[in-house]
């Protein structure tokens, strides 16, 4: 536990229904992560507190290499959750003061209390996705917000 929480953040990875992971990211999402110019990319930061995400709508262009700045400015732990959102963008990598995990695909992203962590995307496909933070309780008080990739 210890360890854990001075690693500063967690992800949730889970293999989809019918197949390996790596076998479900579209050829297109390995293609924009290619061309990606990291050097120009954008920065959007998402304040998690209790019990809000600030800013909602959180908002993206499709396209444009993203470094998102999750950062749990509360006294509690916080998850950043959003289904659709995360299976419609390519993930370069997710990063801490700690270390860094490079993984195609996950479902939740913990951030600990007066953590940050960043994610390196970029969003794939124009909408709006529901973002929720699925601690007991917590979307009840209200911790749920919109993702709009534009
Ligand atoms: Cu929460």
């Amino acid at each position: 536990m210890r360890k854990a929480l001075q690693v500063g953040f967690a992800i949730l990875a889970a293999a989809m229904a019918g197949g390996s992971v790596g076998a479900e990211i579209p050829s297109e999402f390995n293609k924009a992560l290619a061309a990606a110019d990291w050097s120009k990319m954008e920065t959007v930061t998402v304040t998690l507190s209790e019990y809000a995400f600030s800013p909602s709508p959180v908002v993206f262009r499709e396209g444009v290499p993203t470094k998102l700045v999750l950062r749990n400015a509360g006294s509690e732990h916080h998850y950043f959750v959003s289904a659709e959102f995360f299976r419609n963008v390519a993930t370069r990598k997710v990063q801490s003061s700690d270390g860094e995990v490079k993984a195609p695909y996950f479902t939740a992203v913990e951030v600990y209390a007066g953590k940050t962590m960043e994610w390196f995307l970029v969003p794939m496909k124009k909408g709006t996705f529901d973002l929720l933070c699925t601690v007991k309780g917590h979307a009840e008080h209200g911790m749920k917000g919109t993702i709009e990739v534009r």
